[in-house]
């Protein structure tokens, strides 16, 4: 890289985590049952104590802080905080509310997720996602979230990737609750998108208090994960049409809902859901974009799925193809609002290629902004290794490294972290950060 790139002012920089992915012990919920069953988790492991974040969040924040993260993300454990239907647990509350002092003390944005894949037990139990009476009981948590936190929250995200959720869950049955019928999948997706909508007025209502009087008391968006899916081979019809299809139904359709309201969603063979929902117009202050890799469709493979020949994979095999995050973040913007990048990251246990991914993906990020995108900041998947659902702990998307065998679960840096917090620290792209990265990708 011959040139410097600066970032814009305010950019925010930091890590996303989930908090069954990190906290450890969230027995009240429905992965944790779901985990127990024999070969749930492909390695064969289970949540458990996971990275013990719920005791050591100060000293994970400390970190962040260290490396000149100026924001993190992190989701709010609805069945701790309310473990019944109607119960809300004080100790729960006061739990998020010192996460949340500890993040302001170290100058960190707390950004919000306020649903991140995991239900309570006693609402799983009552349909989940498919029923409507969850959108309701989604409506009650999140005044609630408003109400407690919004002195300290401006910035909320209401759904984490509700087209991952409902293909997992409810198409494929890899996720609780393990259904596979691709109508059901729909109909979730939208609930979920429909929860969003609620979720976007109430917390513009409720959280009225401007936690870093900048003038916004509260920034709402989603977390959508936008994978470019393009035709295996160009020529093949029937490649070009299934990579369409999926294409329409898990990038474009849901980010287009929460533009204009209407819920249009369709697949060959299941019961199709179309509806208009006031409240989804125009509810996006941020496209929250989360963006691992891109997929070749082969439409008559057996997997359907696949990385080009030859391309440098992951340790789950995800492709690293940063021109295919460029084009997600010029695709999101098209969609009107400003871009927050929520998750980016790569499994690379031993970080081998990891520090090189970061500069490139920067370097993606100065590009789309090249190219007009307006572009917030980026929270990197994720500060620590942990609990990757239904992959368990082997995947290793940590800038910190973290011992599963240790009881007390220490964190050790990856060189990924310094090269990480040279970046952040800069708010640069420099000649000096890309040669420390070693070999360009
Ligand atoms: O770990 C997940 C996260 O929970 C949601 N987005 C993708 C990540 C990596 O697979």
């Amino acid at each position: 890289m011959a040139l410097e790139r600066r970032f814009p002012d305010g950019f925010l920089w930091g890590t996303a985590a989930s908090a069954h992915q990190v906290e450890g012990g969230n027995r009240w919920n429905d992965w944790w049952r779901f985990e127990q069953q024999p070969g749930a988790i492909a390695d064969g492991t289970v949540s458990g104590d996971a990275c013990r974040h719920w005791e050591r969040y100060d000293d994970d924040f400390a970190l962040a802080a260290g490396d000149g993260h100026t924001a993190h993300r992190f989701s709010l454990e609805w069945s701790r905080i309310e473990p019944e239907p109607g119960r809300i647990d004080a100790a729960a509350v006061a739990h998020y509310h010192a996460v949340l002092a500890s993040l302001l003390r170290r100058r960190l944005t707390p950004i919000v997720t306020l649903h991140h894949f995991t239900l309570p037990l006693w609402l799983a139990d009552r349909g989940g996602w498919e029923s409507r009476d969850t959108i309701d009981r989604f409506a009650e948590f999140v005044r609630f979230a408003a109400r407690e936190f919004g002195g300290e929250v401006d910035w909320w995200c209401t759904i984490n990737e509700p087209e991952v959720y409902a293909f997992r869950a409810y198409s494929e049955g890899i996720w609780p609750p393990g259904r596979r019928d691709d109508g059901a999948a729909l109909a979730v997706m939208a609930n979920l998108l429909e929860a969003h909508g609620r979720a976007y007025r109430i917390l513009h209502e409720t959280d009225t208090r401007d936690a870093d009087a900048d003038g916004r008391a509260a920034i709402v968006g989603f977390a959508k994960h936008w994978v470019p899916l393009e035709p295996l081979r160009t020529w093949s019809p029937l490649d070009r049409l299934r990579a369409a299809i999926e294409h329409r139904v898990f990038n474009h359709a849901v980010a287009a809902a929460a533009v204009t309201g209407t819920i249009d969603l369709s697949i060959p063979g299941a019961r199709a859901v179309r509806r208009h929902v006031p409240e989804l117009e125009k509810s996006l202050d941020y496209f929250g974009l989360n963006h691992y890799t891109r997929w070749k469709v082969d439409a008559i493979g057996r997997v359907p799925h696949v990385a080009p020949r030859g391309a440098r994979l992951t340790d789950l095999g995800w492709e690293v193809h940063p021109t295919g995050f460029e084009q997600a973040l010029v695709e999101a913007g098209a969609f009107g609002a400003p871009v927050l990048v929520t998750e980016n990251g790569f499994a690379d246990a031993s970080d081998a290629f990891r520090p090189a991914a970061l500069v490139a993906y920067a370097a993606a990020i100065t590009r789309a902004i090249d190219r007009g995108v307006r572009v917030l900041g980026y929270l990197h998947w994720s500060l620590m290794d942990n609990f990757e659902w239904a992959d368990g702990f082997r995947p290793r998307f940590g800038l910190y490294a973290v011992d599963f065998g240790s009881a007390d679960r220490p964190r050790t840096p990856r060189p990924s972290a310094a090269l990480f917090a040279r970046i952040a620290r800069a708010n640069a792209l420099t000649p000096e950060i890309a040669a420390a990265a070693g070999e360009a990708l």
